[in-house]
């Protein structure tokens, strides 16, 4: 499988560590991408229109894309305890936690954009901050509601989490997400010694 791929993109992140902890890293061929709003990659728009990482595509040329389909793709192609669990409560609360981890992402990457890219005469400051509130309101539901399942197996939740608060710490490393979450900072401390969260730490 191909994947236009970016070292610093917290999704492709989630993908390659999927891929890590479930044995699957071999099979991935990478493809370098330059995937910014303002510029559109066109190698990648070729096969998705948004002309987003991580777009997959597979040997017999299907095309996958976004984050939570290649995931969720790669996760039923090994033969061992699947990240998105098959059913029942396990797998609503994995999902709910994945996309809360998603819109945690989304957040911050808007705010990323905002200051790395737009330019500062054009910037919206109420717009920056309900996008800098989202990350907040996020990390304090992860601590008050989501800790016990964060502690448990390590799921498809846990890995998405575990991806955006490394984004946090590589892009708004002044914010301290950690002061406010300390059960979480604890969490993220023994996971981030994974080899699949080693091995895919952001680099840009
Ligand atoms: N929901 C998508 C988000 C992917 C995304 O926004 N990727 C960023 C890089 S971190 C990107 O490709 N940005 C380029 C753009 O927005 O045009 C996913 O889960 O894959």
């Amino acid at each position: 499988m191909k994947l236009f791929h970016s070292p610093a993109s917290p999704y492709v992140r989630m993908v390659m560590a999927l891929a890590i902890e479930t044995g699957q890293a071999a099979k991935i061929e990478r493809l370098p991408s330059a995937a910014v709003p303002v510029k559109p990659d066109q190698t990648i728009r070729v096969h998705n229109p948004t002309g987003k990482v991580p777009t997959a595509i597979l040997d017999d040329g299907t095309v996958l894309f976004d984050s939570r389909v290649i995931c969720e793709y790669l996760d039923a192609q090994h033969p061992g305890e699947r990240l998105f669990p098959a059913e029942g409560a396990a797998r609503w609360q994995a999902l709910t936690l994945f996309a809360l981890a998603q819109g945690l992402l989304d957040a911050a990457l808007l705010a990323r954009y905002e200051l790395a890219m737009r330019p500062a005469e054009k910037r919206w400051d109420e717009w920056l901050a309900g996008q800098l509130g989202k990350i907040d309101a996020s990390v304090a539901a992860l601590e008050a509601e989501w800790i016990e399942h964060l502690e448990g197996r390590f799921d498809i939740g846990a890995l998405g989490v575990a991806c955006a608060l490394g984004y946090l710490d590589f892009r708004f490393p002044e914010r301290d997400w950690r002061k406010a979450a300390p059960r979480l900072a604890a969490w993220f401390e023994s996971v981030a010694e994974r080899p699949a969260l080693k091995e895919t730490r952001p680099q840009g």
